[in-house]
């Protein structure tokens, strides 16, 4: 039984990754935060199952700014991969809080190689890049060669743990996979993000709930995909003898205006009669188009990704209708 260790397992793409490794019959361990507030609702299903929780899926209390908390989990499970996914994952939120970003992001990235370093046998890592690196990009289509030109700083948090992972990748002959991943949705999205945000505020629209939905920048054009398959790419990434970068990413831009109509479509809606311009919500500066080419990642691994945009939303949509 492989054994898997997940950091941010409680998140979108944690949970994904659970069920997904699960499935594979990995024995799956996750580091969740001690805190007042419970917020483990998209693994909830699985750790309420008695024939999956303590069996083959196990969380432990750690915080990845604790080094012994975290050290006491590596010597206790010793895991053969290890999927580092935590941190603070909100780009306009870097802008307010860049200490606590750089903290979460590149402290504790280079805390979780050292520890990996020091393991007897160290495990494969895959690191959560973004596409947030590239920025105001040099290509209009990015490839793992494209210049980082970060614009926030979770951008640049995340430029720096990228280069790091092959730091300790060239330096030290480690299994550190970098994952440069483009936006990816489902219906466990966080609601802080647009796409989830404007799913739910279509539906409270439409069951006369609210009037209005106040949003940021709409000119941007981003290339949107579905979680589900990205995790499928985490894990591919860790199941190659060398370990690489790798873009994931449709290769097709959509406008926020386009997500916008579609969901509002969705609802019978005209989301021009229920949009407002918050400045509040426009950040001090941002990549205004970001597309990835994924081709290495087809070729090397056998990766695509499967959900076209449309259906994307549509799913949200439909588990919107039920929340609100
Ligand atoms: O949904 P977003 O907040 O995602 P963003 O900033 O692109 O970041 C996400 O994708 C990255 C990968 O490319 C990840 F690394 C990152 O962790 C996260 O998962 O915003 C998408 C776009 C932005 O251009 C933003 O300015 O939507 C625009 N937007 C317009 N109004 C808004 C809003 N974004 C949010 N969150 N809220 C608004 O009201």
């Amino acid at each position: 039984m492989p054994v898997a260790l997940i950091t941010g397992i409680t998140g979108q793409d944690g949970s994904y990754l659970t069920e997904l490794l699960l499935k594979k019959g990995y024995s799956v361990h996750g580091i969740v935060r001690r805190s007042s507030s419970m917020n483990r609702w998209r693994v909830d299903h699985l750790v309420q199952d008695e024939s999956i929780y303590g069996k083959s899926l196990f969380l432990h209390y750690a915080d990845l700014s604790d080094d012994a908390s975290l050290r006491r989990i590596f010597f206790k499970v010793n895991p053969d991969e290890v999927y580092h996914l935590a941190g603070q994952s909100h780009v306009a939120l870097s802008f307010e809080i860049p200490e606590l970003t750089t903290h979460e992001i590149a402290n504790a990235t280079i805390k979780l190689l050292e520890i990996c370093r020091d393991q007897a046998k160290p495990p494969k890592i895959y690191l959560a890049g973004s596409s947030e690196i590239f920025g105001h990009a040099q290509e209009s289509i990015q490839k793992e060669e494209t210049p980082f030109n970060p614009t926030s700083p979770y951008g640049v948090c995340k430029a720096f743990s990228v280069q790091m992972g092959k730091v300790y990748r060239s330096g030290y002959g480690m299994h550190v996979s970098n994952g440069i991943l483009y936006n990816h949705e489902s219906p466990r999205r966080g609601e802080n993000f647009v796409t989830q945000k404007i799913v739910r505020g279509a539906a409270s629209i439409a069951q006369g709930k609210t009037e209005f939905l106040e949003l940021g920048n709409l000119d941007i054009e981003r290339d949107w995909g579905y979680a589900p398959d990205y995790v499928q790419g985490m894990w591919m990434m860790l199941q190659q003898e060398q370990s690489d970068d790798y873009i994931l990413a449709t290769g097709k831009t959509h406008k926020l205006s386009d997500f916008l109509q579609m969901a509002f479509e969705y609802f019978g809606l005209d989301h021009q009669k229920h949009i407002r311009i918050n400045p509040k919500f426009v950040r001090p500066n941002e990549p205004v188009q970001l597309c990835g080419d994924s081709s290495k990642a087809q070729n090397l691994l056998g990766w695509s990704p499967s959900v076209p945009f449309e259906q994307i939303i549509r799913s949200m949509c439909k588990a919107a209708e039920k929340i609100n």
